[in-house]
Formats: structure tokens, sequence, C-alpha cells
């Protein structure tokens, strides 16, 4: 389940400078063979530094972290959504992902020209939303007539129709879909119409050197991360300790890498189990609260079917005790049932029968 997030934004506000400095810093070009085939998809390890610290216990043939997939699309411009530029023919890429990260200009450098549509951080972020919203319309004004049919043919389907009219009303009033008050079956319902609005959002705030350490006010209950594009393209040609020292030169502990896929993890409620063997380390992504055979089927689908007990160390005791044989001998080590919600951090184990 590798998460994945579609970029969007005004043009020149700096998507791809960021896209191209996460991307090449994950080292994708041997791994992910088919991002080269789209020079679009980039595909990105999740910094973790617990990797590091499990793989000095087990020294596994391999460290294998969790990834994130960005889609870097062309800027949306105001009539996007009608076809206006290239922005909307773009949307379809993201119409799949996960979540959205917006890019908003922050920096100030007057050499880069601000697109005839981008005046300031709150107007650019209007007119995105703007276009999503119409984006979406157009969307359900074609899926309507369609789920119209669907309901002559089968009363069944009724519940469908009505949501995507109510979605439409609402959406024609200028608001995301995500904030329309939904049961959860209606949410499912919504959710197989794709639509941009109903995606979890970030914004990215592209600021100058100078504001990187400053907090930015949340926008409507979403998260602000504060990155300098430029300064991460920097950080790519940098060697890990330069990196660090030049980080700590701008009074950072992380790259903008750390930080934004982090906030991607936040968004979207998810969190990291690990496993820890001779052949390698690996961090698995989970929602919150997923319980031990959903955690074993993001391995195996036949984990899950075949679930009969995961054996269970947290992260702490694991690195504290020196692993495994040390979580055993203090008697840290549990056997977990399928009702066991798993937690941030734990090393698993799992016995499977199919
Ligand atoms: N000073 C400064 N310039 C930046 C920053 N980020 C991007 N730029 C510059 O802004 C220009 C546009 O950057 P891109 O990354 O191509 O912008 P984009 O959002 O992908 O643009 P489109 O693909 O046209 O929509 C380039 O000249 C970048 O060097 C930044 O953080 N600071
Ligand atoms: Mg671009």
């Amino acid at each position: 389940m590798a998460l994945s997030i579609g970029i969007v934004g005004l043009p020149n506000v700096g998507k791809s400078t960021l896209f191209t400095a996460l991307t090449k810093k994950g080292g994708l070009a041997a791994n992910y063979p088919f991002a080269t085939i789209d020079p679009n998809v980039g595909i990105v390890d999740v910094p973790d530094v617990r990797l590091q610290e499990l793989a000095d216990i087990v020294h596994p043939g391999r460290i294998v972290p969790a990834t994130v997939e960005f889609v870097d699309i062309a800027g949306l411009v105001k009539g996007a959504s009608e076809g206006e530029g290239l922005g909307n023919q773009f949307l379809a890429n993201i119409r799949q992902t996960d979540a959205i990260c917006e890019v908003v200009r922050f920096f100030s450098d007057p050499d880069v020209i601000r697109h005839e549509s981008s005046t300031d951080p709150a107007s650019d972020m209007e007119t995105i939303q703007t276009e999503l919203v119409l984006a979406d319309l157009g969307t359900l004004e074609k899926a309507i007539p369609k789920l119209e049919k669907e309901v002559k043919r089968d009363k069944a389907n009724a519940p469908k129709l009505e949501i995507a009219k109510r979605l439409e009303a609402w959406l024609n009033e200028g608001n995301r879909a995500a904030a329309l008050d939904m049961t959860p079956e209606e949410k499912a319902a919504a959710h197989d119409l794709f639509l941009l609005t109903m995606k979890p959002i970030l914004y990215v705030a592209n600021v100058d050197e100078d504001a990187l350490g400053e907090e930015l006010p949340a926008i409507d209950g979403a998260e602000v991360v504060p990155i300098s594009a430029k300064v991460e393209s920097e950080l790519i040609d940098l060697e890990p300790e330069e990196a660090s020292e030049f980080l700590a030169d701008l009074g950072l502990e992380k790259s903008g890498l750390e930080v934004l896929a982090q906030a991607a993890y936040r968004l979207l409620g998810l969190q990291s189990y690990f496993t820890a063997g001779e052949m390698e380390v690996k961090a698995w992504t989970i929602p919150v609260g997923a319980k031990a055979p959903q955690a074993a089927g993001v391995i195996h689908s036949d984990f899950e079917r075949g679930f009969i007990k995961a054996q269970v160390c947290s992260y702490e005791d694991y690195v504290s005790l020196g692993g495994e044989q040390g979580c055993k001998n203090a008697g840290r080590m549990r056997m977990e049932g399928k009702d066991y919600v798993v937690q941030d951090g734990d090393v698993m184990h799992f016995m499977f029968n199919v």
C-alpha cells in the first residue's frame, strides 16, 4: 500500500522543484523502474530513524522503508476546469491518489514571476479550491446521468444517486466535498465518485529560507507545512553529514521531505509497524487503529486470511533489550490474537495457516 499524493498549485509556485528534490533524494531511479516511464510519478522513501536502530541490532541484508508516491502535474490556472491551460487534462492523473498536497507560494523572490492569476497566498488558495470544485462538478455532471440509469435498472442504487445530487448542490455553493456531513454509507458511495475535494488535503507553504522555522496557522483545519523548495533542491546534492550541518545552520532538525512525509502520515491517520529479520528490516504502513490481522494483510492477503496469532515486541523494548531474544528473556515478548490493536513501531512476526 504505497501512499499516493497528488501535488497541485498555481503555475511557477515550485511544485516541480519540490517534486524533483523529493524524488531524487528518495533514490527512485534504480528501485522503481516504472517511475522512469512516467516522469511525473516519483516514489519516495519515508525517512524513519527507527529503521536504522533496528538494523543495528539485527544486521539485515537490507533496510526497506515505507514509501510515498508523489504525482506532479502542471499548474492549474483560472478556468483550468474548462480546459484552460493544461490543468484539466492533468487533474485526471491525480483522481486515484489518497491525498492532495497543495503548494502555495510564500517566497518573495522577485526574479521568479508570478503567474497572472497569482497574487497572494489566500487568493491563490481560493483559485485552486475553485478549480478543484469545478472539476468535481464536471465529474458529477457525467456521473449523475449514469447513476440515474442505474437506479432505473435497480432501485438499490438510489442512495448513490442521492448523495451525488446532494454533493452537486453542496459543491455548487463553492464547498469542498469533504466538508459535507455524510453518514459512513454515504461517504463510501461518495468515495466511488473519486472527487478531488473529497480527498484529505495538506498545504505546503513554499517559504523563503529565513521563514523556515516559523509555524504557520492551519487553513480550514488543514495543516500547513513550511518548506523551502529551494533549500530542498540544494540539500539533494549534499552528503548526509553536510546536509545535517546545512539544516542545523538554518536551525532545523529535519529535511522538508521528512516533515512532509510525516505530515502526510498524520493527515491520513497512518503509522508503521516493523518486521525485523536476517533478510530485511522493513516498515509497513497501516491505519492507526488497525488490528493484527489487518496489519498482517499488508504483507500478504494470505497472512490476513489465515491469521493465527502475532508475536509482538514494542519498539522501545526491542531496542532497549537488544532484539527478539532479549525481549523473550525479559518476558517482554507477547503473543497477541486477532483483536490486538497494533501500536506504532511494534516489531511483529505473524503466524498463519492457509
Ligand atoms: N526563490 C525561490 N525560487 C523558487 C522556489 N521554488 C521554486 N522556485 C523557482 O520558481 C520557478 C518555478 O518553479 P517550478 O518548480 O518549475 O514551478 P511549478 O509550480 O512546477 O510550475 P508549473 O509546472 O509551471 O506549474 C523556478 O524558476 C524555480 O527555480 C523557492 O523556494 N524559492
Ligand atoms: Mg511544474
